[in-house]
């Protein structure tokens, strides 16, 4: 346990050459919304390095998580695909498209979903703990899991310091989908949280609504179990929520310190989840709760501007929290007065800031998707892998490095052409490199 100072660091999922429009997400309304169009992975990396520069030129500890190998050749000759790589994929695409399209997925981008992360203020053992998320819910998430693991390992390779375990059982009994339905909050990042975790529905029900409710509550029981997770609240998601199109509470509620920003109606018991909130934070802090009403922002608002999928940050300087939000949440009028009105309210957020992240909004991943927050302390902070760690310099070599490796446009049936699989694999062998991950990093020669 410690209250020393710690600082909350961002580790973003670098966007995948392979970023593209399969409309692979049921109940993830712009997944659906963008299926068959043409995307541009050379903007949508470039997007998510801007992002990452912003940050850390604010002052934020900032890292890459490389993407991974992807199509998933190991996946389609699980599933009985035979012959030369080139062979595997174009089979796959003919006989087995729904295969093809998951094994093509650069899914791994939303880091908000790579793990559940419990900082060392709050792990029994001192630690930082991470459970790679299973992702089970949708296929080709669910290849993500093994290769989040080892990456986090390779970032988070202290045992120290640091513990990753690995994915949950991978059946929809212990569905997970990390970081994305957990808020910490806390007096200050080095000070014992209370850690909400907010489920969809328990393993032993069946969901009522049109879409998947993808947390169970036995996941995050076992997450804090294994954790040994101080301050633990389970909440459960508002089921207009899920089926209004809110697939991870993260579409409708973030928190920071002692801050909670969320709609109306992400929680099935609002007044509930305030109480419990309340209980663990006794003799701690006290919680601030900004809930947005159905009437200033309906829900359809928030899903479509993605108001609540917004970085909010403790900068260096800055009394008040910052909200990074997406600029389709400057554009939507409801949503852009509610901003105004956070700012003028002299409540905990401060300011309202917006950033581009298009290319990824159109798959349903905002900002706050395509990070994971780990608190760190000084000390954990030097036991990192220092070249994943966001410079200047950095990020104009992954800037070239994406200009020279990335296409600027993308089809869907473009995925099923072999040479990508060959252009793939050149820029991540470069990455490898840049980032010096080690030779058996990934799985290809
Ligand atoms: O799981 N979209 C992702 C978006 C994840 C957003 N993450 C958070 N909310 N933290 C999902 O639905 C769409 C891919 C496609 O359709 O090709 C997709 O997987």
């Amino acid at each position: 346990m410690t209250s020393e100072i710690a600082f909350e660091a961002n580790i973003d999922g670098l966007i995948g050459p392979t970023h593209s429009y399969a409309g692979l997400s049921p109940g993830n309304l712009a997944s659906a919304g963008h299926k068959g169009q043409v995307s541009n992975p050379r903007a949508a990396v470039l997007e998510g390095l801007t992002k990452m520069r912003r940050l850390a030129d604010l002052g934020v500890p900032q890292f890459v998580l490389p993407p991974q190998v992807r199509p998933d050749l190991a996946f389609l000759r699980v599933v009985g695909f035979e012959g030369s790589d080139a062979d595997v994929l174009q089979n796959a695409w003919k006989t087995a498209p729904a295969l093809a399209a998951a094994a093509c997925s650069a899914s791994a981008m939303w880091a908000a979903n790579a793990a559940t992360v419990t900082p060392s203020a709050d792990s029994a053992d001192g630690r930082v703990h991470f459970t790679p998320a299973n992702l089970v819910t949708h296929l080709h998430r669910s290849l993500e899991g093994g290769q989040s693991t080892w990456s986090l390992r390779r970032l988070f390779a202290d045992p120290a310091h640091f513990a990753v375990h690995e994915p949950l059982p991978a059946q929809p009994h212990f569905a997970d989908e990390g970081a994305a339905n957990h808020v910490r909050l806390c007096a200050e990042h080095g000070a014992p949280g209370v850690n909400l975790f907010v489920y969809g529905r328990s393993a032993w029900e069946t969901w009522p609504g049109q879409f998947p409710a993808r947390q169970t509550l036995e996941a995050f029981e076992a997450i804090a179990r294994r954790h040994a997770a101080g301050g633990a609240v389970f909440a459960r998601q508002g089921q207009g929520a899920i089926d209004g199109g809110a697939f991870h509470n993260d579409v409708v509620c973030v928190g920071t310190r002692t801050c909670l920003f969320h709609h109306q109606g992400a929680f099935a018991d609002t007044q509930a989840v305030y109480a419990d909130i309340r209980a663990a934070a006794a003799g701690q802090f006290e919680p601030v709760f900004v809930s947005v009403s159905e009437s200033d922002l309906p829900l359809a608002d928030a899903i479509q501007s993605y108001l609540f999928n917004s970085q909010l940050l403790v900068l260096p300087g800055e009394d008040r929290l910052v909200l990074l939000a997406p600029i389709e949440a400057k554009e939507n009028p409801r949503a852009y007065a509610v901003a105004q009105a956070l700012v003028a309210s002299n409540g905990p957020i401060g300011r309202v800031d917006y950033v581009d992240v298009r290319q990824s909004m159109h798959n349903g991943g905002g900002p706050a998707c395509l990070r994971l927050r780990v608190v760190l302390t000084p000390a954990e902070l030097a036991a990192t892998h220092a070249a994943q760690r966001l410079t200047p310099a950095l990020h104009t070599q992954l800037e070239d490095w994406a200009k020279a490796h990335y296409r600027d446009r993308l089809a869907v049936e473009d995925l099923a052409d072999p040479y990508l699989i060959t252009e793939v694999q050149t820029a991540l062998g470069a990455l490898r490199e840049i980032l010096d991950l080690g030779d058996k990093f990934y799985n290809f020669q």
